[in-house]
């Protein structure tokens, strides 16, 4: 469908709603503006499904954006994406350094500024050594931006405090992969949308945030009305509306409803013990291998009607799913943070892998466990790249000694000059940086006075004037700019030269399309002038610019199964994105791993179909993981629980959508979602403002009244920097993957 750019105005306002009709979904397909003079390949600047785009150039300036053809997105791009150009150009932007004085930002030459950053950093590490210092980046900095920021750090200071917000979206997807298959990432590839029979969305609003994978799977339903799709999610999102069954529960019992599922699918005799009596081994939770009959044992547990018990799913509805999952020819679940956020989050993760593990959907065409990305470039930049305190590139970790040894020799260091303690979890590192233990943070391409949950806490710490934060944000209205002690104007977006890597492990180019503004300079740019005034070794880190960090980080990644050798630079301009592994120049990418003929890590003699060599005896792990309540479960004093998440037409904090007028109107600010049951209940009709209250925080909210929430539950979106409601969410986190619990806490809520 083609559409003016009169119609996509029009229909904007209506964008979430029109999503769910799904047949009329708004694409856009054609340049909504003016012809322009060249058209540059690039990546969408937003969600994690990573469209392809074409960015239309006039006279030196991004006028439009259309969707690439050649990507897997086929041309088609939703909304956000769409519309782009307006934020490039925003009265807001940064376009020179500015220093803090005596409390304001003020203007300041870029000598001055880095000379001043690298002062604090100077300091702190001569004074109290590398621990003191850390960098806090981003799953939408490009893949060079985090390597190289990672490299400086743990090669150049040996300093381990390297995180970013991908702890706070991505940490338990990894946690749930390395722990089933021994490595991180998805096997299975968008293509599999087209082959499956059965979607198993649980956590994940498809339709808001990644708008144009929902549309791939709404087409298949349509195509083929056999096609089931089974939504889990404790909100009758705009998903669900497109659900044969949508299953609503209690928050945070899925665990249960997970278990359950296994047990009807073992009872059906849907299980496919010719796959996992080969290819997988079964465990308990304090990781003790037994046998199948064990796990039975531990289901027994879990019934559907005891699992009914906890969650409030009929036992009935377990049953129906669990016989559709199984009974499907080919079963694709896709989660997001439903599951990632919680304190269970990797048993979560682990939970939904058993499924598959269980039954054999795994591996074959239309048959894969998908956890979707939510950042352009989390898989690409930060999992890959290692870019976290723990981690070193391409699935090595730092606690192993002979990770960190095959790290020294690629990168040429002393034995030993890594150092053998990760460093700071996200928490922890803001929770020292507010105790001023951390005395200078690099923060970039993310906006954590905005978006750490808790967040007073925080912000209180990023007052203190025993701490320093330099923070490299294209906008000046970015919650974090309030904070921080000198302002660096980064190059956005179509002004730089880089590789987004998306959900399905493609990684695509983006292409410079204009000059930088003023004197914004690409933070690629920025950290090398950084690294080079703070005297860090040339030899560490030789780049001249943004295709050298490339080629190196091509040839670290080649000694492994990420391997992208492959992927060249002058094979990025042309393609529209290669999947790793892609081992060499004439290899195509893979669309499924683990399994011989697709995946170039198996030897092409090897015996048996699938090898999960993260492992090495070749298997996948089934995990006992047992139902856990929340951190906060509601009780009498607060007797609600409280949700947070997305809206489609707002990226996070709103820093960029919030500048697109169209976008802006269409969710002009937050409000609390009530379900009409409670509302009446509590005399709360729709627009009134409401008082929520948790153990942390009250704000205000205008209220919607509707079917959206099930009662007990009151969903708030997280854009608005005016209203921030993560003032009111908890800090609490997953053991495992450190990732905090932003899906559930206890609440009370009345008529203000
Ligand atoms: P959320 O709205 O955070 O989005 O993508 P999603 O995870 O799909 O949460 C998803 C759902 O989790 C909600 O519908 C909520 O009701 C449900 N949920 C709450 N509690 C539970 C529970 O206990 N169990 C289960 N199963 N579900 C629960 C996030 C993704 O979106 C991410 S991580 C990013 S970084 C991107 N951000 C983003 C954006 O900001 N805006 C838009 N429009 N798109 C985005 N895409 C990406
Ligand atoms: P963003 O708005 O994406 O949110 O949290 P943040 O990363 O803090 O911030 C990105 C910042 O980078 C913006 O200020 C933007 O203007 C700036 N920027 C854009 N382009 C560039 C660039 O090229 N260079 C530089 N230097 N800066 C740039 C995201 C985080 O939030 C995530 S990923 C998740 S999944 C969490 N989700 C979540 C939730 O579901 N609920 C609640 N309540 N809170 C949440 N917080 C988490
Ligand atoms: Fe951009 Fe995501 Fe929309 Fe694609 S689906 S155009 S990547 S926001």
């Amino acid at each position: 469908m083609k559409l003016t750019r009169r119609d996509v105005l029009k229909t904007a306002a209506a964008s979430s709603a029109m999503v769910a009709l799904n047949s009329s979904f708004p694409m856009v397909e054609e340049a909504l503006a003016a012809e322009p003079d060249k058209w540059v390949k690039a990546v969408c600047r937003f969600c994690g499904t990573g469209c392809g785009v074409m960015i239309g150039v006039k006279g030196g300036k991004v006028v439009t954006v259309k969707g690439d053809p050649n990507n897997h997105n086929k041309g088609f791009l939703c909304l956000k994406g769409a519309l782009m150009p307006p934020i490039v150009y925003a009265k807001e932007r940064v376009t020179k350094p500015y220093i803090r004085k005596n409390g304001q930002l003020q203007p300041a030459s870029w000598d001055e500024a880095m000379n001043l950053v690298v002062g604090k950093f100077k300091i702190a590490l001569k004074e109290h050594g590398p621990t003191s210092i850390a960098f806090y980046g981003s799953g939408q900095a490009l893949t060079e931006e985090s390597y190289l920021a990672s490299k400086i750090w743990k090669a150049g200071f040996r300093s381990n405090n390297v995180e970013g917000n991908p702890r706070l979206c991505m940490a338990s997807a990894v946690g749930g992969y390395v722990t089933s298959f021994g490595k991180d990432e998805p096997s299975g590839s968008y293509e599999d949308i087209d082959a499956a029979t059965c979607f198993f969305i649980i956590g994940s609003n498809m339709s808001e945030c990644h708008p144009i994978l929902f549309k791939r799977v709404a087409s298949r339903k349509q195509a083929d009305p056999n096609v089931k799709v089974i939504v889990v999610d404790p909100r009758k999102t705009n998903t669900a509306r497109i659900a044969d069954e949508h299953v609503s529960f209690k928050p945070g019992t899925d665990l249960a409803i997970l278990n359950a599922m296994a047990y009807v699918i073992i009872q059906e005799e849907l299980d496919n013990p010719r796959f996992y009596e080969k290819y997988v081994n079964f465990m308990t939770n304090d990781k003790k291998k037994v046998n199948f009959k064990a796990y039975q044992k531990f289901l027994e547990d879990y019934t559907p009607e005891k699992a009914e018990k906890i969650s409030g799913v009929p036992a009935e509805q377990i049953r129906r799913i669990a016989i559709m999952f199984a009974s499907a020819s080919g079963t694709v679940s896709f989660w997001t943070m439903g599951l990632n956020q919680r304190i269970r989050g990797v048993w979560a993760n682990n939970l939904v892998t058993n499924l598959h593990l269980l039954t054999g959907h795994i591996g074959k065409p239309g048959a894969t466990n998908f956890s979707l990305t939510g950042q352009p470039n989390a898989c690409g930049g930060v999992r890959d790249t290692g870019s976290l305190c723990h981690l070193l590139p391409a699935g090595r970790v730092i606690k192993k000694a002979s990770h960190r040894a095959q790290l020294e020799k690629q990168w040429g260091l002393k034995p030993g000059t890594i150092a053998p303690k990760p460093g700071l979890h996200t928490i922890a590192l803001w929770n020292a940086f507010s105790e001023a233990k951390i005395k200078a943070m690099f923060v970039l391409c993310t906006n954590p006075a905005h978006s750490l949950p808790n967040v007073n806490m925080y912000t209180e710490g990023m007052k203190r004037k025993d701490n320093f934060m330099v923070l490299s944000e294209p906008f000046m209205d970015a919650e974090t700019v309030k904070y921080c002690d000198v302002l660096l104007p980064p190059a956005f977006w179509c002004e730089k030269r880089g590789v987004y890597g998306c959900s399905e492990r493609r990684y695509s180019l983006l292409m410079q399309a204009v000059e930088p503004m003023g004197e914004c300079k690409s933070d690629i740019d920025i950290l090398l002038d950084f690294a080079r005034r703070m005297g860090v070794d040339s030899k560490v880190i030789p780049f001249k610019n943004v295709d050298d960090v490339w080629d190196e980080w091509r040839e670290v990644s080649s000694a492994t199964p990420y391997n992208f050798k492959g992927m060249t630079r002058a094979r990025q301009e042309k393609e529209s994105g290669l999947r790793w592994p892609c081992p060499t120049e004439d290899h195509p990418g893979t669309k499924i791993r683990y399994v011989r003929g697709e995946d170039p890590n198996i030897p092409k003699d090897y015996k048996n179909k699938y090898w999960y060599y993260g492992y090495p005896d070749g298997k996948a792990k089934l995990w006992m993981r047992p139902y856990a309540p929340a951190a906060e479960e509601p009780d009498a004093e607060y007797p609600m629980v409280l949700t947070t998440g997305r809206v489609i037409d707002h990226w996070h904090t709103g820093t960029m959508t919030m500048k697109v007028p169209e976008l802006r109107r269409s969710f002009p600010k937050a409000y609390v979602e009530i379900n009409e049951d409670d509302a009446s209940k509590l005399g709360i009709k729709n627009g009134d403002n409401v008082e929520l209250e948790t153990r942390r925080d009250t704000m205000v909210f205008q209220a919607k009244v509707s079917d959206v929430c099930r009662p007990g539950l009151v969903f708030v979106p997280w854009f608005d920097a005016n209203l921030m409601i993560n003032k009111l969410t908890l800090n609490a986190f997953d053991k495992g993957s450190k990732q905090p619990e932003y899906k559930i806490c206890a609440v009370r809520i009345k008529k203000a």
